[in-house]
């Protein structure tokens, strides 16, 4: 089964699913590990690694260790062309299609995609959207691109479709890494009545609660990073996932 039909089913069968991410340049090696092997324990479905800056050694390594520790897919959630590693069991083949930066809409793609091929990586087709959340985030100044307007929903429907219609499988909006307010329900809510692709919903969301209130909204994933990295107390990731899976 490729990963993107193991995502598929966690849909299906859970209602929704939660993704951990991972970005190596903030632990050490080892309490990645030890997160992620966490994570599995307490429900998570997949762990995603990437980060805006990452350090290569480190990032191909964290990967091919992760692999011997966990069986929830392993997916890359890159930053830059430099982040393939064929040790993963995926990579999020991601357009930033928010912005108008060229090299990001399709740029970064052509140097990556003979790699990829090479590597034999899955590679899900992606529509990543930033979504303003209030201040500017590292995904914003890294991309050197303009977010979404919090309170332009069709706007964000109008570019929910278009990926939709260029034959791109998933949306991820992005509120942003550490972001003051997640992506608003209204826009998550226009989206899954317009828009026929998966929802990958991140940044920003801090509860058990907000996850629930997403997921609620029509959020098909939660991706949640920076708040597990402030508090590993143990039973927090399985308080975010039963808050995510509906079954
Ligand atoms: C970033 O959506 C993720 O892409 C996670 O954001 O670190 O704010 O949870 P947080």
């Amino acid at each position: 089964m490729t990963t993107w039909e193991k995502l598929l089913n966690i849909k299906n069968e859970r209602g929704a699913g939660y993704f951990i991410l991972i970005d190596p340049d903030k632990q050490p090696l080892e309490q990645s590990l030890k997160l992620a092997t966490q994570a599995e324990r307490e429900g998570a479905d997949a762990v995603f690694i990437g980060g805006s800056l990452l350090s290569l050694p480190v990032f191909n390594e964290l990967i091919r260790q992760l692999k011997t520790v966990v069986k929830i897919p392993v997916i890359i959630f890159p930053g830059g062309v430099q982040q393939v590693s064929p040790d993963a069991d995926a990579i999020l083949f991601m357009s930033v299609i928010s912005g108008r930066n060229a090299d990001l809409l399709i740029g970064q793609h052509v140097m990556a995609a003979p790699i990829v091929k090479m590597t034999g990586l899955e590679a899900i087709s992606t529509g990543y959207m930033l979504i303003d959340s209030g201040k500017v985030t590292s995904a914003e100044f890294m991309s050197n691109t303009k977010p979404i307007p919090r309170d332009k929903t069709d706007i964000a429907i109008a570019h929910g479709l278009a990926a939709e219609f260029l034959g791109m499988k998933i949306l991820y909006l992005e509120a942003g890494s550490g972001a003051l307010q997640p992506v608003p329900d209204e826009m998550i809510q226009g989206l899954s009545r317009m828009c026929g692709l998966p929802l990958i919903v991140g940044g920003g969301i801090k509860t058990p609660e907000i996850a629930s209130q997403k997921v609620r909204a029509g959020a098909s994933f939660i991706v949640t990073g920076n708040i597990l990295e402030k508090n590993n107390r143990t039973g927090l990731i399985a308080e975010f996932a039963k808050a995510i899976h509906k079954h």
